[in-house]
C-alpha cells in the first residue's frame, strides 16, 4: 500500500514538521512518500503531481494558511480516482472534524490532535472504530471516537528527518520540547495541558545532524523554548561549542523568565547565532489579564533591553492589535512600549480567532467579529471599529518598511523626538501621507522609500528639515554599500573626489582610524570606502540619544565595511 504525506507550505523556503514526524512514526509499516508543495502554486498543478505518484492512502496537512487548498487539491484528488483514501490531519481540523467530514464527501476521515500514533493504527489497518483520535464515515453516518491522549514521553517519536531531507538553504523546524506552559486564550498551544521535553543527548544528535544538512536557519518550534531554564541553556551551550557559521537559530521565548544569571550566559554567545522572538502582544494589563497571559511587562523590558545592549542576539517583539480592552490608544501605547526597547523588529500581527481557542468562544462577550473564513481575522472588537484596524494595518506596512527594514535609523532617530509626542504618532501621520497620496497602492524600490520619506519631511516642513534631510543621505549611504547616492538626496558637495587617496596615503590613517586592515594595501580600501560630507555631525548611526543632539558642524564621514570613521581633522589637513 502505497502512502503519501502532503504539505502544503505556506512559502518555498518553510518546511512541514507534522508528515516527518508521521512518515518516520510509522515507517516500519509501509512506502510511505512526502511531497511538499507551497500555497502560491495552483491547485491543479498540485493535484496533478500527487495524482502521477499513485497513491492509496494521502494523507493532507491542514493549517490556517492551506485549508482551501488542502480542500481543493483533495477534491480533485478523488474525482480523478473515487478509489484514493483521503486522510486530513493538523491543527486546522482538529476542532472541528465532524463538521470538516459533513462539508466535505472526499474525505474518508480526519486524525484530530496529536497525529503520530493515530495515523500509524490507520496504516496498521485497525478498525476505524477503535482508533482513538479519529473522526470518519461509517454506513453514510458520521462517527467520531474519544480523543487520544498525547505520547507522554516524547523521546517515543522518532526525529522526524531524514539523509533524504534537502534542507539547503530552507528553515528546517524543530521541536525540543512539546506542550506550553501558559494559558493565553487566543493561542492552541493552550489547548494541550503539560509540557513535555526530549532528552537532552537526543536533542544534541538530532541537532548535530541538522547543522550538516546546510539548512540556513533551524528554527524551535517550542512554544516556550525557555520554559525549562537549565534545560534551555544546556541547547544553547551545546549550540554554541558546535554551530556552524551557516546556520542560524531561532526560538520564541519568555523574556520574563529571563534571570541574571541567563543574561550573563546570553552575553557570551555569538554574535548571530540566535535570534528571538518574544510575544509581548500588549502592555496595557487588563489586556493581559484577560486573556490570561502572566507578563510582567516591566521585567520583560529590562530583559529584553539588556539583551538588546549586547548586541549579539536579534530580537522580534510581537504585538497583536484586536485583544479585548486594548483600543486604538491603547495599542499605540502598547507599540511605544515596545519601540522604547528598540528591538531589531517589532512585529504587528491582527488577532485571529482559531478554532478551537478559548478567546473564539468568548467573542461575543468582548463583541470580537472576525471573519468566519480562514485566518478568520478580527473585523471589529468593543474596542476597536474596522476604521481603526485599517489604520493599524497601514501602519503595520510602515512599520515593516522603516523601522524592521532598519535602513532610516539615523533619521527616525532623530525626526520622531524632535517633532513628535511618540513614535506611534510618527508612524499614524506618516501612514496618513502614505493613504493620501495613494502610495500603498504601488510597489515602491528601496531608493523610491528614501524619496518618499524626503518628500513628506519636506511637505510636513519639519523643524530641522535641513538637518533631516542630511541625516536620510546619512542612512543611505550607511545602508547602501556600493551604490551611489541618487539624485534627490544629493546635496552641494557630496563627494570628495580624489581627496580620499590622499587621505589613506596619510602617515598613520590606518593605524589610527582603520587599525584591523592595517595589511591590506590602500589600493583595496580605497575601492571599498565611501566618504561623505555632512552638515552636522553624525557619526554612530546607532546612537540616537546622541544623534536628536546633534551639533551643526561641517562633518567628513568614512563609510567602511560597516564602520563609520570621522575624518574630517584629517581631510583638512589634506585640503590644506
Ligand atoms: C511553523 C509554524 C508556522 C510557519 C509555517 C510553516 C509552514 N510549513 O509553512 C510560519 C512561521 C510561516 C507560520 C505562520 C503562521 N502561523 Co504558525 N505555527 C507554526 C508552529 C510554530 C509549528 C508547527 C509545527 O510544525 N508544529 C509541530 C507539529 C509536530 O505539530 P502539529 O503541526 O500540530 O502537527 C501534529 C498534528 O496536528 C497532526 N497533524 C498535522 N498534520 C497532519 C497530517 C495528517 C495526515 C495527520 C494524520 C496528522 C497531522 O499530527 C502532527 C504530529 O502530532 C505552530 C505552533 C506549534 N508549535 O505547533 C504554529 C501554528 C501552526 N501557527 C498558527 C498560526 C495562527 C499562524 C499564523 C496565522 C500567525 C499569524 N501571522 O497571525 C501565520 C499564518 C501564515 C500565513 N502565511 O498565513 C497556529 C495555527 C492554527 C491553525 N488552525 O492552523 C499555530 C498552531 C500556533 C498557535 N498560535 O496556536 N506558522
Ligand atoms: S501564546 Fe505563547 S505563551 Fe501563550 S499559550 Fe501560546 S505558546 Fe504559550
Amino acid at each position: 500500500m502505497k502512502v503519501l504525506l502532503v504539505a502544503i507550505n505556506s512559502k518555498y523556503i518553510h518546511t512541514n514538521l507534522a508528515v516527518r514526524y508521521l512518515r518516520q512514526y510509522s515507517s516500519q509499516h509501509d512506502e510511505i512518500s512526502i511531497a511538499e508543495y507551497t500555497i502560491n502554486q495552483r491547485v491543479d498543478e498540485i493535484a496533478a503531481d500527487i495524482y502521477r505518484q499513485k497513491a492509496d492512502i494521502i494523507g493532507l496537512s491542514t493549517y490556517i494558511w492551506n485549508v482551501q487548498q488542502v480542500l481543493d487539491t483533495a477534491e480533485i484528488l478523488k474525482a480523478v480516482n473515487p478509489d484514493v483514501r483521503i486522510i486530513l490531519g493538523g491543527p486546522e481540523v482538529s476542532f472541528d472534524p465532524i463538521e470538516i467530514l459533513k462539508g466535505h464527501e472526499f474525505i474518508e476521515a480526519v486524525v484530530y490532535g496529536e497525529g503520530e500514533e493515530t495515523f500509524k493504527e490507520i496504516l496498521e489497518g485497525k478498525d476505524y472504530k477503535d482508533i482513538a483520535g479519529l473522526a470518519f464515515r461509517s454506513d453514510g453516518t458520521i462517527k467520531i471516537n474519544p480523543s487520544r491522549p498525547v505520547i507522554d514521553e516524547m523521546e517515543r517519536i522518532p526525529f522526524p528527518y531524514t539523509e533524504e531531507d534537502d534542507l539547503r538553504n530552507k528553515i528546517a523546524y524543530y521541536e525540543a520540547s512539546r506542550g506550553c506552559p501558559f494559558n493565553c486564550s487566543f493561542c492552541l498551544s493552550s489547548t494541550i495541558k503539560g509540557v513535555r521535553f526530549l532528552p537532552l543527548e537526543r536533542v544534541y544528535r538530532d541537532l548535530s545532524f541538522l547543522m550538516n544538512t546546510g539548512a540556513k536557519q533551524i528554527k524551535f518550534v517550542d512554544r516556550t523554548f525557555n520554559a525549562n531554564k537549565e534545560f534551555a541553556k544546556s541547547i544553547m551551550k551545546f549550540i554554541e561549542y558546535s554551530g556552524t557559521e551557516m546556520t542560524g537559530f531561532h526560538a520564541e521565548i519568555t523574556a520574563h523568565l529571563v534571570d541574571d544569571e541567563q543574561l550573563q550566559f546570553l552575553k557570551g554567545l555569538k554574535k548571530d547565532l540566535f535570534q528571538f522572538e518574544i510575544g509581548v502582544q500588549s502592555t496595557n494589563m487588563q489586556t493581559i489579564d484577560s486573556i490570561g497571559r502572566t507578563t510582567d511587562f516591566e521585567k520583560l523590558k529590562r530583559v529584553a533591553s539588556i539583551i538588546g545592549s549586547y548586541k549579539n542576539i536579534h530580537q522580534h517583539l510581537d504585538l497583536i492589535a484586536g485583544l479585548p480592552y486594548e483600543d486604538y490608544n491603547s495599542f499605540g501605547n502598547s507599540f511605544n512600549d515596545l519601540y522604547e526597547i528598540q528591538p531589531e523588529k517589532i512585529q504587528l500581527g491582527f488577532l485571529k480567532l482559531l478554532k478551537g481557542s478559548r478567546l473564539r468562544n468568548e467573542a461575543e462577550k468582548y463583541g470580537i467579529r472576525f471573519i468566519d473564513k480562514a485566518p478568520y481575522e478580527v473585523i471589529e472588537t468593543k474596542w476597536l471599529s474596522y476604521d481603526d484596524l485599517l489604520k493599524l494595518k497601514d501602519i503595520e506596512e510602515l512599520v515593516e518598511r522603516y523601522y524592521n527594514e532598519k535602513m532610516f535609523q539615523t533619521t527616525l532617530n532623530c525626526l520622531i523626538p524632535d517633532s513628535f509626542g511618540s513614535a506611534f504618532e510618527f508612524f499614524e501621520d506618516f501612514s496618513n501621507y502614505w493613504r493620501v497620496n495613494n502610495l500603498f497602492a504601488e510597489a515602491h524600490g528601496k531608493d523610491a522609500l528614501y524619496s518618499i520619506l524626503q518628500d513628506y519631511m519636506v511637505s510636513r516642513n519639519f523643524k530641522n528639515i535641513e538637518m533631516l534631510k542630511d541625516s536620510l543621505r546619512f542612512d543611505y549611504t550607511y545602508n547602501n554599500k556600493g551604490k551611489s547616492i541618487p539624485q534627490f538626496l544629493r546635496s552641494r558637495e557630496y563627494s570628495i573626489g580624489n581627496l580620499i587617496h590622499q587621505v589613506v596615503k596619510q602617515p598613520d590613517f590606518l593605524e589610527l582610524l582603520l587599525p584591523e586592515d592595517r595589511e591590506n594595501a590602500a589600493k583595496e580600501i580605497i575601492k571599498k570606502v565611501k566618504v561623505e560630507l555632512f552638515n552636522w555631525n553624525f557619526i554612530d548611526p546607532f546612537n540616537s540619544k546622541k544623534n536628536c543632539q546633534l551639533k551643526k558642524e561641517e562633518t567628513a564621514i568614512l563609510f567602511y565595511n560597516g564602520r563609520t570613521v570621522d575624518i574630517t581633522e584629517i581631510l583638512r589637513e589634506v585640503r590644506d
